[in-house]
């Protein structure tokens, strides 16, 4: 097999040049070519200098990830980098595309860094549970110093080229489209220099001179890390490189790492990783099916999900015509995306420019009419099947053919939705969450009539808009609010048989969700679709509703609020919760946490494994993918459905059955086999 990696002369300079598409990843045949390159370097005098570089999309965009978790085959990254960074002929990396993880090792390894304008660099290991494990930790602060490092290794997100610049990561910023030659005139210029050397490199004193440097960091990140093992292992790496010498710093970081690889986190972010690839096709559906062209959006309705949903569609650039059906609606809804907007150019994540252009591709409109040469519609009007049916039936008569028209309903059956138009091939369903232009879960909800092209278009549009789209069948809930119904059950149940509403919450957070669902009740409103007479209680939401308790936006729901927004349990709730409970002569009983989680979560796993044996997901992943994107499921876990592999499936049955809750033939049978659901 011929190797990814070849050689070409230009005068003294040796190009080396890798071809492994898709992304350039670091497999072992790159690996292998690399370190024989720099041997050819070395051995011949004629060659003074040398270039890396790498054709198709991207320099190398990390470790092949596939390799992970397979017995090592050498040779090893970290050892021909050593190999590279020892040369006494200069080394220049020619930077394109994304050089990410130990590719961005690969850069840190040679001498200089060259970049174009677009290219990004980037350590994202900590996304895959990791910290880079090719020395990354131990060059990069020695390079750019602790307080430049630190984001980049324990952040995981990329920084763009010229930003790289500004820190010392990249030394010249390039000619977008000359990067080969001005790389080879660049280490030409270089030639008879002495070589610099990253793990020479001293601009880590600060991370010496302010040994506090990493613990407020670690404060400034509390939040977004909490729960996560590889954000405190990158710290103490960085922190490493400041107080040891190289040698043992790579050491430790060799400790780190190897202890996360063989953790279940990094193995659950591993899943994640091609779980979020896996959830954008679909099986049947043939790769080369033709796209509709989107050029322009209708939505109908400008409530906080139709104007989320523009947003998402005007900030990717594609024009959307919003329908209201009055002008005091329109106002609203379209000042309401205005003021979105306005708040994220304040925190700094858009220029004032940025909001007039996407603003500027909106037209706010009363009349259906305007909506004719839509390519794609989306309804997100109130969840009643009578007005979606209407709305349908207006959009058949007014959309051009060959538009998709799209329901954001939660719940509600796609198909008699699509028996409302003459045209049930072009109707699906897009399911956004709320908020609709930050959340990033799309369920597309595929009709028994939904056409591949109209599925296929659906979900390259959810790249575009920067979501991540999972298929799911018809069924009511679809995916994400099936699975929870059965958590709100558990919940429900469980305060009525004695557990503290604050505990349950406290058990998904200790989990590692953002919050529980008396939290969430709260956040929310618990006053949605109350009925509003105070006189009819039936059940706690109700009697809450009754004495005010609306939620946080009342000051008081299941909780009371201070100004902070700060909560403490409420004795009047607890007593209404009892006197329901005594009315419905329910025993009242210490419940322990491990019953609470497993009553909570246990019930998911199995109803996610009726989700796959009725076919209304295409695979697990698909649901993992779901409930971390849609729901805050911890990242950590690899979402539902891997956790429940994790831990055993056999221990999920046994769960269910010890608190006589349903098991799934299907959940008894993965149990009693493989012990995996795909
Ligand atoms: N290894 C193997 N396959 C990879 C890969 C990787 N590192 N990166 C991407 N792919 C596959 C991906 O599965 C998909 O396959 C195809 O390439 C296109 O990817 C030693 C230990 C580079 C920004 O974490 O962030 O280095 O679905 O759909 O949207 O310290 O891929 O087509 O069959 O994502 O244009 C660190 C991960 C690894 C980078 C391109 N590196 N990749 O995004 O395409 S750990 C990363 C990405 C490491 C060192 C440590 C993105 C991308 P398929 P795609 P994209």
């Amino acid at each position: 097999m011929t190797s990814p990696i070849r050689t070409e002369r230009h005068d003294n300079v040796l190009v080396v040049i890798s071809d492994n598409p898709p992304v350039n990843a670091l497999g072992q045949a790159v690996r292998a070519g690399l370190k024989d390159a720099i041997e050819e370097a070395m051995s011949d005098d004629a060659i003074e200098a040398v270039v890396i570089r790498c054709d198709g999309r991207t320099f190398f965009a990390g470790a092949d990830i596939t390799e992970f978790g397979k017995p090592p085959v050498g040779p090893n990254l970290p050892e021909t980098l050593d190999a590279m960074e020892a040369s006494d002929k200069p080394v220049v990396a020619a930077i394109h595309g994304t050089a990410l993880g130990g590719g961005c090792e690969v850069a840190l390894a040679c001498h200089y860094r060259v970049a174009v304008p677009s290219a990004k660099l980037g350590l994202p290991e900590v996304k895959l549970g990791l910290i880079p494990g090719a020395a990354g930790t131990q060059r990069l602060p020695r390079l750019v110093g602790a307080e430049a490092a630190l984001p980049l290794v324990v952040g995981g997100n990329p920084i763009s080229a010229k930003k790289a610049q500004g820190i010392g990561l990249v030394d010249e910023i390039v000619g977008e489209d000359s990067l080969e030659a001005d790389a080879i005139a660049f280490a030409k210029s270089k030639i008879g220099q002495p070589v610099p050397r990253a793990l020479e490199g001293t601009a880590n004193e600060d991370g010496v001179r302010d040994p506090d440097l990493f613990d407020r960091f670690r404060a400034s990140q509390a939040r977004k890390i909490r729960g996560f093992d590889a954000p405190n292992a990158a710290i103490e790496a960085v922190k490493a490189a400041g107080t040891m010498s190289y040698a043992e710093g790579v050491k430790k970081e060799r400790e780190l790492f190897t202890e996360l690889m063989s953790g279940t986190q990094s193995a659950a972010m591993r899943h994640y990783f091609f779980a979020e690839r896996a959830a954008n096709k679909i099986d049947d559906v043939p790769k080369d099916t033709p796209l509709i062209p989107v050029k322009k959006v209708g939505v109908i309705g400008a409530g906080t999900m139709g104007g989320g949903i523009s947003m998402n569609f005007l900030s990717a650039g594609i024009p959307v015509t919003i329908l209201e059906m009055s002008q005091d609606a329109l106002d609203r809804g379209t000042g309401t995306m205005r003021k979105n907007y306005e708040n994220t150019a304040k925190k700094g994540r858009m220029t004032a420019d940025q909001v007039e252009q996407a603003m500027g591709l909106l037209t706010p409109t009363l009349s259906y009419d305007d909506l004719a040469d839509c390519d794609l519609v989306i309804e997100a009007v109130y969840e009643s099947m009578d007005v979606k049916k209407e709305v349908f039936g207006k959009l058949d008569e007014v959309v051009k053919q060959g538009a998709i028209l799209a329901s954001n309903t939660s719940y509600l059956d796609v198909n008699e939705i699509a028996a409302a138009t003459q045209r049930p091939g072009y109707v699906v369903g897009m399911h956004f969450f709320s908020p609709a232009n930050i959340m990033k879960l799309l369920e597309v909800v595929r009709g028994e009539k939904t056409r591949d092209d109209v599925l296929a278009t659906v979900m390259k549009l959810s790249k575009t808009i920067g979501k991540v789209a999972a298929v799911s069948g018809v069924c009511p809930g679809f995916i994400g609010n099936r699975m929870l119904s059965k958590r709100q059950e558990q919940a429900n149940a469980l305060i009525m048989e004695g557990a503290n509403y604050w505990e349950v919450d406290e058990v998904l957070l200790d989990f590692g969700f953002p919050m529980g669902p008396f939290q969430m009740g709260d956040l929310a409103g618990i006053d949605i679709g109350w009925h509003r007479d105070p006189s009819k209680v039936t059940t706690v939401r109700e009697a809450l509703c009754a004495v005010g308790r609306f939620g946080q936006k009342a000051g008081k729901g299941f909780y009371d609020y201070d100004e902070a927004r700060q909560r403490t349990p409420s004795d009047e709730v607890k007593q209404i919760i009892a006197d329901f409970a005594a009315k419905e002569g329910k025993e009242q009983r210490e419940i322990s946490k491990d019953e609470i989680r497993e009553r909570l979560l246990y019930p998911m796993v199995n109803e996610g494994a009726k989700i796959l044996e009725e076919g209304m997901a295409q695979r697990a992943s698909d649901i993992d993918v779901v409930w971390i994107n849609g729901y805050g499921w911890p990242l950590y876990t690899g979402g539902p459905m891997f956790w429940a592999q994790t831990i055993g499936l056999h221990t999920v049955v046994e769960g269910l059955d010890k608190h006589g809750l349903p098991v799934s033939n299907y959940m008894c049978e993965r149990a009693a086999g493989s012990g995996k659901f795909d």
